[in-house]
């Protein structure tokens, strides 16, 4: 079997995605998400220019020696760009395999390791009143898991709380746009809104919280010891993440579980984080972490130290990625929790999935292959439109962490 075509299929039903097609020579082809938000005429180019022309010819079945030929033989290894190219390529080997063989994905792995992945929706308002009753909303949906972002009195726009009605879209602009921060506002506001929270909704509901990069490892040793009250099933991205020794002073402050990882995409990115169990639960995505090839050795180094896994899964995760981890998450013994932010209409018209929701769980389906297609009609139909993410800054015009 060899590898004889392949086509990087850029499209915006709302948002970009980038989706790479591996045709082979008996006709099978796979499916990969190589989708990096904001950035995804890089991956583009980096599919198009330098890895498709090393695949043709190439046997697909052989997935762990591509990953290696385009992990080591880069020379420049590692990166949000190239890691995101190796994941589309490696999730569509995946695809090719699983379809070859007749199987979902998922039982090339392992099998199931359990009847449902357990995900958690995005619940989000203005104000405490307004985040509450979007709470409701999803727990009326069946979930058993809620991340609670809110609107905090004194900033003009906080992160995850989309405006005028809309639904959240980071990627909000041809340029950058740029939103304000303050430290305190947030650290005072935060546990007033768990509170009000754990007061409605009682004890049994997981609640998420995602402070995206923005404090210091005291701001978000204090920020942890205050919510320990309404036991958080995570506080996540409590600071950047580079230096991962950070953690170690937050932990000794708090038992609130920790969760880090979505901008990671290699190992080495949580080799201490995970080796001096400084985490909880690694977030990872099989679509920015190398797919799953790169995924199964995080999982298992996680495994062995009691973290967790609880992948990335915004929009920017396009069904594709979502398919692809969802059979990964039924498989992975580690598994923690799944994020789910929902698609719009028109990428669900575009993608079509074969994976389905049922009270507050996912399933992957049973198609042979990860079960995840695109129309590709409909994609040359709706073109790229050029889109970034913010920057943030303090409010005396500092350039902050967005
Ligand atoms: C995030 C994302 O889902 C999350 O937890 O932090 O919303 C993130 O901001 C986007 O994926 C950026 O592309
Ligand atoms: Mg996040």
């Amino acid at each position: 079997m060899k590898i004889v075509d392949a086509k990087v299929i850029v499209s915006c039903p709302g948002r970009n995605f980038v989706t790479l097609k591996l045709i082979t020579d008996e006709g099978v082809y796979g499916i990969g998400d190589g989708t990096l938000n904001g950035r995804e005429k890089s991956v583009v180019s980096y599919l198009e220019d330098y890895v498709i022309p090393c695949l043709i010819d190439k046997d697909p079945q052989r997935i762990e020696d591509i990953w290696q030929y385009l992990y080591r033989g880069a020379y420049w290894r590692g990166g949000p760009v190239t890691m995101t190219a190796i994941a589309a390529v490696d999730m569509a080997l995946w695809d090719i395999k699983a379809k070859v063989a007749g199987l979902p994905l998922y039982q090339l792995l392992g099998g199931r390791s359990r009847d449902g992945i357990m995900v958690y929706a995005h619940a989000t308002g203005e104000d405490i009143a307004a985040t509450l009753d979007e709470v409701a909303r999803y727990v009326a949906l069946g979930y058993k898991a809620v991340r609670v972002q809110c609107g905090i009195p004194g900033i003009a726009s906080t992160y995850g709380v989309p405006k005028d009605g809309k639904p959240y879209e980071p990627a909000d602009a041809a340029l950058p746009s740029e939103s304000v921060w303050s430290t305190e506002k947030y650290l005072n506001f935060v546990p007033r809104l768990f509170q009000a929270v754990r007061d409605r909704f009682g004890d049994e509901l997981h609640v998420l919280h995602d402070i995206h990069h923005r404090l210091t490892p005291i701001e978000a040793a204090r920020l942890g010891k205050d919510c320990e009250p309404y036991h958080l099933f995570w506080l996540e991205d409590a600071v950047p993440a580079e230096n991962q020794s950070s953690f170690r002073l937050i932990r000794q402050h708090t038992t609130t579980p920790l969760a880090v990882g979505e901008v990671f995409n290699r190992i080495y990115d949580c080799q201490q984080l995970i080796q001096e169990q400084l985490i909880d639960y690694i977030r990872c995505s099989v679509t920015h972490t190398g797919g799953i090839t790169h995924m199964r050795r995080i999982a298992d180094l996680a495994a062995l130290n009691h973290v967790r896994t609880g992948s990335h899964g915004a929009t920017d995760i396009s069904p594709v990625g979502m398919g692809a981890a969802l059979h990964f998450d039924y498989w992975v013994p580690n598994f923690g929790i799944q994020e789910h932010m929902a698609h719009n209409e028109q990428t669900m018209e575009l993608f079509s999935v074969d994976y389905s929701f049922k009270s507050g769980f996912f399933t992957p389906g049973d198609k042979p292959g990860h079960g995840v297609d695109i129309d590709e009609t409909l994609a040359a139909k709706l073109p790229y439109q050029r889109a970034c993410l913010p920057v943030n800054r303090l409010e005396d015009g500092t350039l902050w962490n967005w």
